[in-house]
């Protein structure tokens, strides 16, 4: 369950958060498949509780009333169709899976929901799968409330509801049975596999159940035999009583602690400096590297829900967003996640995606720049970040090596004879020559442009025959980093 299934050596995922799948079927052909993203993780495809107040939350879809594949994003023949086309050029779908839960017990009862279906939140009668009051942990749980009140209580996480969503009895072979067919529909489909929603809350006793039950990936595109590629949300920043480590048997895990101490070194916050960065990943105290999934920031941190706190970087700090998601997409630790967002308002962090006046979800639009309009940000279209994903598959397989630093925030290191990375995040200039461990000749920086044929954009960096080279960083440079690869050489 740990491996993504990544084709042709493409190896970072990216977050389209909230996107359509007509729109995200169109990203994988256009854009994902020919600059070497491995696949995508999609907004959760069921039908969903809709909201009018707050106005149609980008949350409501974390509130399924049905498993009918009916979303803000598209409908079944859309999902389809997105699969179909996304792994026809090699680009894996992950569906984020809310299986802990359905909507919140206050949800009512009628027909407000993304695609009509009746449904009870009172009642806890949701008749299109179906599920009834059985199907749900009320007497189980023992908080007063009947919603989680204390996270060191292992018991209450795991059996009752998660900020009043009503809380599925994953016990039950029945309930089991239901999320499993719903999973390999999914599979059957063509996905490549799942994030698991609020996986900290359910017990890994009956997530095994769950997860042995799921078909083999889709022969028309996997091997045969390949297993669904599964990475838990568990947020562990250490402290609390449910350890990531519960989860490792059972597939890969976030790991939370990666952004928030990123966000510390580049932000210069509590003594941190990138120098420290040297034994970065196990070394810094996180999960074993064949557990990691990793990222700056997700859907939830950018905008203060979920794990990390103030530190989170996102695509509102820029300078220093890119150069921490270069950091990571340079660095071999873990399976890296590049965010990719929509603008909202900061003060009401609910706002969904850019909507028409009914609600519906706006097309994303692509400027002539390859950047996007119309309130989506796109992230991974960013030149800095889109060149750093391919800089990641150039170099995948080959250490961490040469690494160098002033002992405070300028560093660099390499990755075998496949690439190279220095980064400027002091007050002064960088001026220093290091040794790359590169072939000699002359390389195109793809920070600050990119080879284009003979011609390079940006920078051009001379490796010498002993491979060593000059760098000079201004503090003032618009990205006061360079990185060179293989495939960069003119
Ligand atoms: C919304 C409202 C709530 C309301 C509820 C029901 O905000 O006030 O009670 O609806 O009416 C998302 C949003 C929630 C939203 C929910 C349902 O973030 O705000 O609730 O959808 O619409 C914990 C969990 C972790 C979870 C985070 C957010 O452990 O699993 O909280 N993350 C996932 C998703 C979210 C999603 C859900 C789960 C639910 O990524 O997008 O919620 O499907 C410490 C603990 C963490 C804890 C964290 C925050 O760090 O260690 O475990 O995370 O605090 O409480």
């Amino acid at each position: 369950f740990n491996n993504p299934h990544a084709k042709h050596g493409r190896q970072a995922i990216v977050h389209l958060f909230e996107w359509k799948w007509n729109d995200i079927a169109a990203e994988c052909e256009r854009f994902l498949a020919p600059k070497g993203y491995a696949g995508v993780q999609i907004s959760p495809p069921t039908e969903s509780v809709l909201l009018t107040s707050p106005w149609r939350p980008w949350w409501e879809r974390y509130q399924p009333i049905s498993y009918n594949l009916c979303s803000r994003s598209g409908n079944e023949s859309e999902l389809r169709d997105m699969i179909t086309r996304c792994n026809n050029v090699g680009v894996n779908i992950y569906v984020d899976a809310v299986i802990n839960h359905m909507c919140a017990a206050g949800g009512g009862e009628g027909t407000h929901s993304t695609c009509g279906t009746y449904f009870s939140a009172k009642n806890m009668n949701f008749p299109s799968i179906p599920f009834s009051s059985f199907d749900f942990n009320e007497g189980k749980c023992k908080s007063a409330s009947g919603d989680i009140e204390n996270y060191n209580d292992i018991n209450q996480v795991r059996d009752c509801r998660l900020v009043s969503l009503l809380d599925l009895a994953l016990e039950k072979n029945y309930v089991r049975e239901k999320v499993a067919d719903y999973m390999n529909k999914l599979i059957d489909m063509g996905v490549a596999g799942f994030r698991v929603d609020a996986s900290k809350h359910m017990w890994p006793g009956d997530l095994t159940v769950i997860y042995g039950s799921l078909h083999n990936l889709n022969t028309r595109w996997f091997n045969g035999g390949s297993r669904p590629f599964l990475f838990q949300e568990v947020i562990d920043m250490g402290g609390e009583a449910i350890q990531t480590s519960e989860y490792f048997p059972l597939g890969r895990v976030t790991e939370f602690k990666y952004g928030a101490k990123i966000g510390n070194v580049f932000r210069k916050w509590n003594g941190e400096k990138l120098s420290y960065t040297k034994n970065w990943g196990e070394g810094w105290g996180f999960m074993p590297d064949s557990n990691a999934l990793v990222f700056i920031d997700n859907h939830d941190n950018q905008r203060g829900h979920g794990g990390g706190g103030n530190a989170i970087l996102t695509f509102w700090d820029a300078r220093i967003y890119k150069m921490a998601v270069a950091y990571m997409l340079a660095h071999p630790y873990g399976v890296a996640r590049v965010m990719s967002s929509f603008r909202w308002n900061r003060a009401d962090d609910w706002q969904g995606p850019p909507s028409h006046e009914d609600g519906s979800t706006k097309d994303v639009h692509v400027n002539a720049d390859d950047t996007c309009g119309d309130g989506w940000v796109c992230e991974h279209r960013w030149r800095q970040i889109t060149n750093m994903a391919t800089f990641r598959n150039v170099v995948n397989g080959q250490p961490h090596s040469n690494w160098w630093d002033n002992g405070h925030n300028q560093v660099a290191f390499g990755r075998g004879n496949r690439g190279f990375i220095v980064f400027n995040n002091d007050d002064w200039h960088l001026d220093v020559t290091l040794n790359t461990g590169m072939p000699g000749g002359a390389y195109c920086d793809v920070i600050s442009g990119q080879r284009d044929g003979e011609r390079c954009t940006g920078k051009t960096i001379n490796v010498g025959d002993d491979g060593r080279a000059h760098f000079k960083i201004s503090n003032t440079d618009e990205d006061p980093m360079v990185a060179i690869h293989a495939d960069s050489k003119l």
